[in-house]
C-alpha cells in the first residue's frame, strides 16, 4: 500500500491537500484537507448587519459577489425586507454572468490542462487544426494561419525557457490522449478565453462599479441608478444596449467555443464518463427568482435533491435539515453541543490538533481539516452545476432539458454518464449555456420597467435601525458557481451576534463526519486508477472537476495563531 500526497493542489483557489492510499494501482481511500483556517465569521461579529456583505465578499477572490448576494439576502430575511423588481433583475443578471464567466475560466484555465497537453500543440499541423475547428463550430477564428500564429506563440514561450503558468505540468503523461491538433485548438481557446472573460465581466463593471468585489449591493435592494433621461445614470438606454451586446457575446462564446470544446475533448476520454462520481446524492437551493425570493416555486433554477441517482423524483429541500459537523475538523463546539450544529446556532472555535510541520502525512484517523463537514439530514451532498442540471432536468425545466438532451445526443451518451468526472465538466458547460441565454430576458425586463417609469431600485424603509426588532435571525441562500451557498445571521441590538457561512466547497471538500462518512471529493476518488503515482494526474482530473475554492471554504490564514479579528487576507 502506498500513500500519494498532493499538497498544494494547484489551479484552484486556496489551499487544498489530498492524501490517497493506493492498492493495486487504484485509489483505495482518500482524505481531503483544507489547510487554512476560516475566520470571516469572527470578523463579522458585532458589526452593523447592513455592512456584512462588504466584508463577506472578501471571503473569496474569485466568486466575491456571491457572498454579497447571500449576505444581503440573509439580512433582508432577518429584517423581513423584500427588494424591488429592478433589484431582483439586477441581481439575477449579476449572478448569472458571474456563473458564466467563472465556468469559462474554470474549464480553460483551471481544468483543461488535465486533459490537454500543451507540449502536444507544438507538434500539431495547423491546417488540420483548422479543419477540426471548422467541423465542430462556426466560430470565425479558425484559419490555419491563425492556429499557426498561436503555435508560434507557444514555441516562443518554450524557447524562452520561461514557461510561466505552464511550468511543472505533468506534460508527456501517458494518459494525455488528444491528437496534437486538438491540443493546439484547446491552447488557442485557452488564450482566447482569457480575453473573453475580461471583456464579458464588464457586465459587473457596469452594474457593480467594479469586478471583483462589486460595490452596488445594499440591504433592501441595489445602488444601481436607473433613469432613461439621465446620461449619468448607471442604467439608461445606452447602457441597456451595452448590456445586450455583452450578453450576446457571452452566448456566442459559450455556444461556439466552450461547449463544442468540451464535447470534442471529452470524446477522447469516454471512460471518464464512468469514473469519479462519488456520492450519488445531489442538492441545490435553487435561484433566479421570477418574483419575490420567498416564492421558491417561481425560481428559474429549481430547489431540490436527487437521491441515489434516481431522476424519477425531485425531493424537497428543507434548510432546517442542514448541519455542520466538526468531529474530524480542527474546531470545537461548546459543552453539550456535540459535534453537529445547525448553522443558525453554529460556532467558530478553531482548535488545531494536527501534526506540526514539517510532516509527511496527516493523522487521518483523527481530525484533519480546517473545513467542517456540512450534512443534510446526516447525509453528505454533492452541490454545484451537476446537481443543478440534474434537479432541473428531473423537474422538466425545458431550457435545461433541451441543453442536456442535446449534449447527450451529440455525445451518444445516456443520462447515467452525467454521474462522473466528465459529467460534472459537461454539466458546468451546459449550465453556462442555459444561463448565458437567460440574460437577455432579464435585460428586456429591466428595459421595460425603465420605459414604464418603474425606476425603484431600493426599499429603504428598514434603514432606520430603530425600527428593527431587538433580535432577528435570517438565512440567505444562493447558487454560486461551485454550488449551494448559505449565510446565516443572528442580529441582536442592531449588531451581528452570530454569522455562519457554508460555502459550496465546504459541502464538497469537507472531511469525514462523526459517522466516518466521506465527503464528496473523498468519495469521488475511490477506485481511480493511477498510471503513474509520481504524476497523479487522474486525481487532479476528478478533484478539479468540482472547481475547488478552498478560500471560500476556509477564509483566513492563521499559521502563527495570531489574533484574526481585524485582519483580512483576500485570496486573489
Ligand atoms: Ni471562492 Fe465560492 C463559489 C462560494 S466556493 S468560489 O462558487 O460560495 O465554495
Amino acid at each position: 500500500m502506498a500513500r500519494v500526497v498532493i499538497d498544494p493542489v494547484t489551479r484552484i483557489e486556496g489551499h487544498l491537500r489530498i492524501e490517497a492510499e493506493l492498492q493495486g494501482g487504484k485509489v483505495s481511500d482518500a482524505w481531503s484537507s483544507g489547510t487554512m483556517f476560516r475566520g470571516i465569521e469572527i470578523i463579522l461579529r458585532d458589526r452593523d448587519p447592513r455592512e456584512a456583505w462588504i466584508w463577506a465578499q472578501r471571503i473569496c477572490g474569485v466568486c466575491t459577489t456571491v457572498h454579497a448576494m447571500a449576505s444581503v439576502r440573509a439580512v433582508e430575511n432577518a429584517l423581513g425586507v423584500e427588494v424591488p423588481d429592478n433589484a431582483r433583475l439586477l441581481r439575477n443578471i449579476i449572478a448569472a454572468s458571474q456563473n458564466v464567466q467563472d465556468h469559462v475560466i474554470h474549464f480553460y484555465h483551471l481544468h483543461a490542462l488535465d486533459w490537454v497537453d500543451v507540449t502536444g500543440a507544438l507538434k500539431a499541423d495547423p491546417a488540420k487544426t483548422s479543419q477540426i475547428a471548422q467541423s465542430i463550430s462556426d466560430w470565425p477564428k479558425s484559419s490555419a494561419v491563425y492556429f499557426k500564429s498561436v503555435q508560434d506563440r507557444v514555441k516562443g514561450l518554450v524557447a524562452s525557457r520561461q514557461l510561466s503558468i505552464f511550468t511543472s505540468g505533468y506534460w508527456g503523461h501517458p494518459d494525455y490522449r488528444l491528437p496534437p491538433e486538438v491540443d493546439l485548438l484547446a491552447v488557442a481557446h485557452y488564450l482566447e478565453a482569457l480575453e473573453f472573460q475580461r471583456e464579458y465581466i464588464r457586465l459587473h463593471a457596469v452594474l457593480g462599479g467594479k469586478n471583483p468585489h462589486l460595490q452596488t449591493f445594499l440591504v433592501g435592494g441595489m445602488a444601481t441608478s436607473i433613469d432613461p433621461n439621465e446620461p449619468q445614470a448607471v442604467l439608461n438606454p445606452e447602457r441597456i444596449d451595452l448590456l445586450r451586446q455583452l450578453a450576446t457575446m457571452g452566448e456566442t462564446f459559450v455556444n461556439q467555443v466552450y461547449v463544442p470544446d468540451i464535447l470534442a475533448i471529452a470524446s477522447y476520454y469516454p471512460d471518464w464518463f464512468q469514473r469519479g462520481e462519488g456520492l450519488g446524492n445531489f442538492m441545490t437551493y435553487g435561484d433566479y427568482p421570477a418574483g419575490g425570493l420567498k416564492s421558491v416555486a417561481s425560481y428559474g433554477f429549481k430547489r431540490g435533491m436527487i437521491l441515489n441517482r434516481d431522476l424519477s423524483t425531485v425531493h424537497p429541500v428543507d434548510p432546517a435539515q442542514i448541519t455542520e459537523n466538526v468531529a474530524r475538523s480542527w474546531y470545537e463546539y461548546d459543552g453539550a453541543s456535540g459535534t453537529s450544529l445547525h448553522p443558525s446556532e453554529g460556532q467558530t472555535h478553531p482548535k488545531y490538533a494536527g501534526p506540526q510541520p514539517p510532516y509527511e502525512f496527516l493523522d487521518v484517523e483523527a481530525k484533519y481539516s480546517w473545513l467542517k463537514s456540512p450534512r443534510y439530514n446526516n447525509m453528505p451532498m454533492e452541490v454545484g452545476p451537476l446537481a443543478r442540471m440534474l434537479v432541473n432536468y428531473a423537474a422538466g425545466q425545458t431550457d435545461v432539458k433541451s441543453a442536456v438532451d442535446g449534449a447527450l445526443l451529440a455525445a451518444k451518451l445516456q443520462p447515467q454518464a452525467l454521474y462522473s468526472t466528465l459529467g460534472r465538466v459537461a454539466a458546468r458547460g451546459l449550465e453556462a449555456k442555459v444561463l448565458a441565454a437567460k440574460l437577455s430576458g432579464w435585460i428586456d425586463e429591466l428595459d421595460a420597467n425603465m420605459n414604464r417609469g418603474e425606476l425603484r431600485i431600493h426599499n429603504g424603509e428598514m434603514w432606520d435601525p430603530a425600527s428593527w426588532p431587538k433580535q432577528a435571525q435570517g438565512t440567505g441562500l444562493h447558487e454560486a458557481p461551485r454550488g449551494s451557498l448559505g449565510h446565516w445571521v443572528e442580529i441582536e441590538d442592531r449588531k451581528i451576534k452570530n454569522y455562519q457561512v457554508i460555502a459550496p466547497t465546504t459541502w464538497l471538500a469537507g472531511p469525514r463526519d462523526a459517522n466516518g462518512v466521506r465527503g464528496a471529493y473523498e468519495a469521488s476518488l475511490l477506485n481511480t486508477p493511477l498510471v503513474n503515482p509520481e504524476q497523479p494526474l487522474e486525481i487532479l482530473r476528478t478533484v478539479h472537476s468540482f472547481d475547488p475554492c478552498l478560500a471560500c471554504a476556509v477564509h483566513v490564514v492563521d499559521a502563527a495563531e495570531v489574533e484574526l479579528a481585524h485582519e483580512i487576507l483576500t485570496c486573489a
